[in-house]
């Protein structure tokens, strides 16, 4: 097992873990935030998610970063890549090999709140990249970023369209403080998908494999688990919409008949209606004047903007 430096431990973990159940468990309508999607089943289960026929967004975010690595390895100069919510770091290495050409690179931290898919890919990156300083960090983007290692020749990435997970506030409370954590001179490179035709967008959520009902499912799995919940995992159904007003899909589990779920841990009984939701993510789509305005509260400035030809997703590259 490579050396992770811990942020996140399992103490914390799970404290934080109740706390989120206990508050989206109880709100109305029930809601629980993605991030705990991603146990080690989880995160196996969203890689087969990326190679999905109907799940465009990362081979579209791996062809532009293929395109544009080397441009961007020219751009930013870094000797430090950072990655925020790093899974596999799989396409990551497009960068890293562009910026090792460049003779520039010295560090990667990728970072991320699953122990298990770090420690998988911190095995496989030291082994393929044997000069590379690799510091993996066990923390979660929402709260740890003014932990990150290396200051003033960073590139943090931050793929996938994961930022499309957090609400407006959220999202500009989170790039005001990675900008914050930031030196002048270092750079963001963003990975979002874009607005799309809702039939390219809802079935990249509702794939015909049904592998995204199973990862969606998962987070009921965790809290089984976790904190002994007892839910009827198979009796919740998957559902993906295309929120038209707010811009983002939304994913959610329908209760196939009346339940009632206990979950000792936190002390709580709680009860679905046949038919009622909770919501288990947000997946947000952006228009590149949205994001060009949101970057620039936070004290960023868009220097390069690429998207597929279809417009379908876009990497943003942003100076602070
Ligand atoms: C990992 C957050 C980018 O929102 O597209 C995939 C997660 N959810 N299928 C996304 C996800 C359902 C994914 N991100």
């Amino acid at each position: 097992m490579p050396e992770l430096d811990i942020h996140l431990d399992e103490t914390d973990r799970s404290a934080q873990l109740r706390a989120d159940a206990y508050a989206g468990l109880l709100a109305a309508p029930k809601w629980l935030p993605p991030k705990w999607f991603y146990d080690a089943r989880g995160s196996d289960l969203f890689e087969e998610i990326t190679r999905l026929p109907e799940y465009y967004p990362t081979k579209l975010e791996r062809d532009l970063l293929a395109a544009q690595a080397d441009r961007i390895a020219a751009i930013t100069g870094a000797r430090t890549l950072v990655e925020l919510g790093s899974g596999s770091s799989e396409k990551t290495r497009l960068l890293l090999d562009a910026l090792h050409r460049r003779g520039d690179l010295a560090t990667f931290v990728p970072l991320d709140v699953s122990a298990a898919a770090l420690a998988d890919a911190v095995a496989l990156l030291s082994a393929d990249y044997p000069q590379l300083r690799i510091e993996g960090v066990v923390a979660d983007f929402h709260q740890h970023l003014k932990l990150l290692p290396g200051s003033g020749d960073r590139l943090v990435a931050f793929l996938g369209g994961t930022i499309g997970n957090l609400a407006p506030a959220e999202r500009a409370r989170f790039l005001a403080e990675l900008r914050a954590t930031l030196e002048p001179g270092e750079w963001l490179l963003l990975g979002a998908g874009l607005v799309t035709d809702p039939q390219v967008m809802v079935p990249a959520y509702d794939d015909a494999a049904g592998v995204t009902a199973e990862f969606n499912r998962n987070v009921l799995r965790v809290l089984n688990r976790e904190l002994d919940a007892d839910f009827d995992v198979e009796a919740f159904e998957h559902v993906a919409v295309w929120d038209p007003e707010r811009e983002w899909i939304e994913m959610r589990l329908r209760a196939a008949r009346a339940m009632s779920v206990t979950l000792p841990a936190i002390g709580v009984t709680i009860e679905f209606a046949t038919g009622e939701e909770l919501r288990t993510e947000i997946s947000a789509k952006f228009r590149r004047d949205l994001l060009a305005e949101e970057l620039a509260a936070a004290g960023f400035n868009l220097r390069h903007w690429w998207t597929d030809p279809a417009g379908r997703f876009s990497l943003s590259l942003a100076e602070t």
